[in-house]
């Protein structure tokens, strides 16, 4: 595990809360390395050879959660390639690796996975707005996103895996105190705010 050399903050929120939005902020704001669980599992789904793609089409598609060994796998990676890439590089002052976490864990055997082989979780940051906000913005955004998940049909799917395997997830690190609850509903700009202020006291 990476304990020792890595800072991991999870992002969680639902679907459309704005996880990779303000994602994207911090990593101006301080140097994160940004991994998107959803992200890693759609360069898989592309990559050729993967043994993997019809799978993660299909799971993303239905709102369902993908195997957790294929997810962790794909994290646990990416943080060695950020981790060997930062020996040499600047960045990190303080010598540890800094990690977001998107999207990911959605479901409590994901939690216990990742903290066991690869590190414990700092703190969660929870993107927090209404179902009627993340449908509007979701459905915007699927004008042009490409996204197979982003109609009507599957965003009802992901709301419902969200409640059942998300929330509990997010409840679990409520009782360790290690939750971050950020409204989201306000404009980019007010919620990168009250983010930025929140991470800085966990630095
Ligand atoms: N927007 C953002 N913030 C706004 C604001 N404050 N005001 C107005 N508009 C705002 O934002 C969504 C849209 O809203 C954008 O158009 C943005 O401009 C606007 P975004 O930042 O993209 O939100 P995000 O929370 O990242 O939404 P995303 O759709 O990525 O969330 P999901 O959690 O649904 O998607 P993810 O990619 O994480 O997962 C997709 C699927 O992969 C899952 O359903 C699942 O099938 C699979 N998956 C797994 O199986 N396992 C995993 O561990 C992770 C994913
Ligand atoms: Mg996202």
């Amino acid at each position: 595990a990476f304990d020792s050399k890595v800072t991991v903050i999870f992002v969680l929120g639902g679907p459309g809360a704005g996880k990779g939005t303000q994602c994207a902020r911090l990593v101006q704001d301080f140097g994160f390395c940004h991994l998107s669980a959803g992200d890693l599992l759609r360069a898989e789904q592309h990559r050729e050879g993967s043994e993997y793609g019809q799978l993660i089409q299909t799971c993303i598609k239905e709102g369902t959660i993908v195997p957790m060994e294929v997810t962790v796998k794909l994290l646990k990676n990416a943080m060695a390639a950020a981790l060997a890439e930062h020996r040499s590089g600047e960045g990190w002052a303080d010598g540890r690796g800094r990690f977001l976490i998107d999207g990911f864990p959605r479901k409590m055997d994901q939690a216990e996975m990742f903290e066991h082989d690869v590190a414990k979780a700092t703190a969660v940051l929870f993107f927090s707005t209404t179902e009627e906000v993340l449908l509007q913005r979701l459905l915007e955004r699927g004008k042009t996103s490409g996204r197979e998940d982003d109609n009507a049909e599957s965003i009802k799917k992901r709301f419902n895996t969200y409640k059942d395997q998300t929330m509990p997830v997010i409840e679990h690190y409520e009782k360790l105190g290690k939750v971050i609850e950020i409204d989201s509903s306000e404009s980019i700009d007010e919620v990168h705010a009250k983010t930025k202020s929140a991470v800085a006291k966990l630095l």
